[in-house]
């Protein structure tokens, strides 16, 4: 593996020539992510990551608008580290090696840290403090110039057709309908909740997976450093920017967590803290509409993640990583616990 990783570097112009060591980073369920140290420890370090390019299927979409993203921010002075992506020794953002196979490098960020959960209220403040932020910094972005990646990602109604496709098959398995029962039984019965909801709001730059291991923290004074994880950055509801704050940041067990279910919930202090970090920073960029709907939008984001586990589950895990039997199922279970 290390030896592969090598061979990839050597496309990229500020990795050519020289000898790396690998870690493998795992947070992420869609994408492969490794940390390249240099074998002498002197020089920078990277990110080399391999796109899941059944999901990102335009992976230079992604880079165009991370480079579109990027450009903006400065221009506008924006303070915070800011991601790019590194060169190839032919001027590309990725390299394409081997078959489908799609890599990409990043300066890695020294001196930070991220997490998978979000430890105490100040955690919350500051992530969605930046989060609000960068949509303050973004919301004179012309979002026509920025590329859809994934089609329709946070459309609820989208979702909830994707969701009704899967009850229809009956592959993998009646099995999975019948361990899914009561999960089912709960999610249709809340359907009409989110459905056909037109919320008249606008559409923005959003990052569209907020989630708190997507953000970096300084190791020394705690600040956010870097929002991170790109891939999603398209034209979309910042309700759905908010909702996947309060989605992964109140909750004191991760989505992942099925031990105990009835010890998942939403901790409200936490909330607070997101909300008023969030709302400091994105001052009046948003529109009535969008102000009045903030919980509604965080309510939908819980919801829409449940749907997206439980159909993957229903289709046979061909979505999102998992690390054993029906854990797509335990994730939803957790979704619908929150
Ligand atoms: P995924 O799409 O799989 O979630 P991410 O881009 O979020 O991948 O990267 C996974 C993890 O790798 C992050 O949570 C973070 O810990 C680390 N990471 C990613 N990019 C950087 C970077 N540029 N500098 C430092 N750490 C990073
Ligand atoms: C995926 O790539 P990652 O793991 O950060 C997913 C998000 C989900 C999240 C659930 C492209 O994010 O939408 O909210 O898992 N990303 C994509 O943890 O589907
Ligand atoms: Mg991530």
């Amino acid at each position: 593996m290390s030896f592969e990783l090598s061979k990839i570097l050597q496309y990229f112009s500020n990795t050519e020539g020289r000898i790396f060591q690998f870690e493998t980073l795992k947070s992420g369920h869609i994408n492969d992510t490794f940390l390249a140290k240099p074998a002498d420890g002197r020089g920078a370090s990277f990110i080399l990551q391999q796109v899941n390019t059944a999901i990102f299927d335009r992976p230079e979409s992604i880079a165009r608008n991370v480079e579109l993203v990027a450009n903006h921010l400065k221009s506008k002075g924006y303070a915070k580290q800011i991601l790019q992506f590194c060169r190839t020794t032919d001027g590309q953002f990725f390299c394409q090696n081997a078959g489908n196979a799609c890599w990409r490098l990043m300066p890695f960020i020294e001196n930070a840290f991220s997490i998978l959960k979000v430890e105490n209220e100040n955690q919350a403040r500051t992530a969605a403090a930046a989060f609000g932020e960068y949509a303050r910094f973004l919301s004179d972005l012309d979002t026509a110039k920025l590329e859809t990646i994934i089609p329709n990602f946070h459309n609820a109604d989208f979702r909830i057709q994707q969701f009704r496709d899967s009850l229809k098959k009956d592959d993998p398995s009646v099995f999975r309908f019948k361990k899914a029962e009561s999960a089912l039984d709960f999610i249709e019965k809340r359907l009409p909740f989110f459905e056909n909801k037109n919320l008249n709001l606008p559409q923005r730059a959003t990052h569209n997976d907020t989630k708190i291991s997507n953000i970096l923290f300084d190791k020394k004074t705690a600040a956010a450093t870097c929002i991170i994880d790109l891939d999603t950055l398209q034209s979309g509801e910042i309700l759905s920017d908010f909702g996947d704050m309060v989605r992964t940041y109140t909750p004191q067990y991760d989505e992942d967590f099925d031990a105990d279910l009835s010890l998942v919930e939403m901790r409200f202090s936490y909330f607070e803290a997101l909300a008023e970090g969030f709302l400091s920073e994105i001052g009046n960029v948003l529109t009535d509409s969008e102000r009045k709907n903030l919980v509604f939008g965080a309510k939908r984001t819980v919801f829409v993640q449940a749907l997206r586990f439980l159909t993957d589950y229903l289709n046979g895990d061909i979505y999102y990583k998992t690390e054993r039997p029906d854990h797509n199922l335990a994730r939803t279970r957790n979704q619908i616990a929150l």
